[in-house]
């Protein structure tokens, strides 16, 4: 299907080609990632190009269309609106202006129209489960509510077994992915984490091991009386697949000596993620806000992220990551607010140009307002999760596991078509049997 004359390739991420002509207020979408059915048959769908979701009984819109115009009463707003439509680059200066703006909708409807450019109608998801091997914690960062002393009450270690174990439990063939984090536990050598990752990938070789934040990579490369690039060869040797984006909180030293001043700084953090994607590891990337930061602080973050991401291209996906203050020793802050989490999700997607995802995760935003972010520029909603425990810690009232099927009807009910993917973003195709199974 093809609407429109004289269409011109913009390039595009990880499978997703754009391509597209301007008429007023409509830009055409041409999806071309593969679909359950292609992967199946070995063939184009029958529409010549693929425009299914793997998830059967959903199709994807091939072409997206913004069906009503920009609107604002805020003048800063308008020439932002023009760069975004001609694909122009924002500036520091755009970002600011966008953070500084009242009108939500406007800039909802800039980060709307980017991410469906970019995907069209597309909301992705997975089915993992997050295991934290250690809540024991030499770092004290004042954000934070999930670590503990040695000593200290509720502090926890996972023996290796317990951590395979922990794996295993619930487990399904239906999961994709492992998300493995902990704290920086001095007492614990590097041949844990080698041991961790080959015993998990020993047991369950089809599931994807995205495992140890930046911040563990430095630590374990103290620990392991070695380099970063030694920790990050050695881990994929044993089986990490790729990272996940936390301990990246704020760049910006100020706000990091207040919030996690024991952490390696900001250039650290995006240096070894800079190796990370060397070595052919992709990772995620994440900013904390909510806190002590302000605007500067933020856009100072995203810029240094899209300046990485311009060298690299190794981030798959930015989350910003809403700071939740109870049981932590910020707890005198107020919590974000709806507008906050909205706007940040928003700027994010219109900042970051060159990262393919935005992701809004339900355990931290809850799963309503996740479901909204759908139509303000996130275009991922994160997985099952199970077994949440950082943001739980933290005070999260939210449930600490949804099943496939809440994420697929919050996605439906956003209008938007579901796209269960592996971490890699490709399509997972469920036969009725893994659909059963899964969580
Ligand atoms: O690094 C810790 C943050 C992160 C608090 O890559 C807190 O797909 C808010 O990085 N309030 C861990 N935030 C979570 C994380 C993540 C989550 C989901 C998906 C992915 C991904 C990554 O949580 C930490 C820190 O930045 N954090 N304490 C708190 N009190």
């Amino acid at each position: 299907m093809q609407l429109g004359g004289g269409t011109t390739s913009r390039g595009g991420f990880a499978g997703v080609e754009l391509t597209g002509d301007y008429i007023p207020f409509f830009r055409l979408v041409k999806m071309v990632v593969g679909c359950g059915q292609q992967r199946f048959r070995g063939l184009h769908c029958a529409e010549g190009i693929c425009n299914h979701s793997p998830i059967v009984g959903y199709h994807r819109t091939m072409a997206t269309v913004s069906v009503h115009p920009f609107q604002t009463d805020d003048a800063r707003l308008r020439p932002i609106h023009d760069k975004v439509m001609a694909q122009e680059r924002l500036s520091a200066d755009d970002a600011l202006s966008l953070y500084s703006a009242g009108d939500i909708l406007a800039i909802g409807w800039l980060a709307n129209h980017v991410r469906e450019r970019m995907h069209g109608d597309t909301a992705y998801f997975n089915v993992n489960r997050h295991i934290n091997y250690t809540n024991v914690c030499v770092a004290a960062c004042r954000l934070c509510a999930f670590g503990r002393k040695k000593d200290a009450p509720g502090a926890y270690t996972m023996a290796l077994q317990e951590a395979w174990d922990t794996a295993a439990t619930g487990y399904t063939e239906a999961v994709t992915e492992f998300h493995i984090v902990g704290g920086l536990h001095v007492d614990l050598p590097f041949q844990y984490y080698l041991d961790l990752i080959s015993g998990l990938k020993e047991r369950f070789p089809q599931v994807h091991l995205k495992a140890f934040t930046m911040v563990e990579i430095a630590f374990f490369s103290r620990i392991g009386k070695t380099t970063p690039r030694e920790v990050l060869l050695k881990l994929k040797e044993a089986g990490l697949d790729s990272l996940p984006g936390g301990g990246a909180e704020i760049f910006s030293d100020r706000v990091r000596h207040i919030i996690c001043d024991h952490k390696i700084d900001g250039d650290d953090w995006l240096e070894i993620a800079r190796t990370a994607h060397e070595i052919g590891l992709k990772s995620n990337a994440t900013m904390l806000y909510g806190h002590v930061e302000n605007d500067e602080d933020r856009v100072d973050h995203l810029l240094k992220l899209r300046a990485l991401q311009d060298d690299t291209r190794g981030f798959q996906t930015f989350i910003p990551l809403a700071f939740h203050p109870e049981n932590t020793p910020l707890q005198h802050l107020p919590k974000t607010t709806g507008m906050l989490d909205l706007k940040q999700i928003a700027v994010s997607r219109l900042v970051l140009d060159n990262f393919p995802h935005i992701k809004s995760y339900w355990q931290m935003v809850t799963p309503k307002m996740a479901q909204i972010s759908l139509r303000f520029g996130a275009d991922d909603i994160d997985g099952t999760v199970v077994e949440e425990k950082i943001y739980h810690d933290a005070g999260a009232t939210t449930p600490q596991g949804l099943r496939r099927q809440d994420l697929i009807r919050l996605i439906t009910e956003a209008g938007r078509v579901p796209f269960e993917r592996d971490t890699l973003y490709r399509p997972v195709v469920r036969t009725e049997t893994t659909v059963t199974v899964a969580v």
